[in-house]
């Protein structure tokens, strides 16, 4: 496999690295609380993304939010669930990327979130950037930093 130059991972773009829409776990703005419940825990992840029906983002859906809403005074109020909708519980605020940032503007957006969507111009959902992804390039190229140049791993590079 060539050596990963610096000018080459600086000139990496989300496109290159985004999950596309098709494999994103994702649910609906008018889905019940039940359901949104059932696919964060089915799919494994701890935050999706939420749609509406022209697949345009509208927030994102934690399962620690879903829990906190129908928490009681002394238990879960768990009947609640089908009863609450998405849109009364996800979280709107949230940041987004273009297909065509950059690795260092993705890289500086990952450090406080696990992941973000990639939207269009007009706000159409493309996909997400994960930690991952860009965690998985960082340590390819410093590995091959350290590789070619030994004594790179002594002098904090
Ligand atoms: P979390 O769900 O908190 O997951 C944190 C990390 O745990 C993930 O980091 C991944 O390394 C691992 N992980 C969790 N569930 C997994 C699963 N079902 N299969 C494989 N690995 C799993 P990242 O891969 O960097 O993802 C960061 C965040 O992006 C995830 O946070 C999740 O909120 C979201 N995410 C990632 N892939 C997704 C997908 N296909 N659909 C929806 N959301 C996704």
């Amino acid at each position: 496999m060539a050596k990963l130059e610096l000018q080459e991972l600086t000139g990496i773009t989300v496109e290159d690295l985004m999950i596309e829409s098709e494999k994103v776990a994702h649910v609906q703005l008018n889905n019940p609380l039940e359901h949104a419940l059932l696919v964060l825990v089915k799919s494994g992840y701890s935050v999706i993304p939420v749609l509406d029906h022209m697949y345009r983002l509208k927030g994102m859906i934690s399962k620690t939010a879903i829990l906190n809403e129908v928490l009681g005074m002394e238990r879960f109020e768990m009947e609640k669930l089908s009863e609450l909708k998405v849109s009364g519980t996800m979280l709107t605020d949230v940041p987004v990327l273009k297909k065509s940032d950059t690795f260092l503007t993705a890289l500086k957006a990952v450090v406080n979130q696990a992941f973000l969507c990639v939207l269009d111009d007009e706000g159409y959902f493309e996909g997400i950037l994960t930690r991952r992804a860009i965690l998985k390039k960082m340590n390819r190229y410093l590995h091959e930093q350290v590789h070619y140049h030994p004594t790179a791993d002594k002098t904090n590079v």
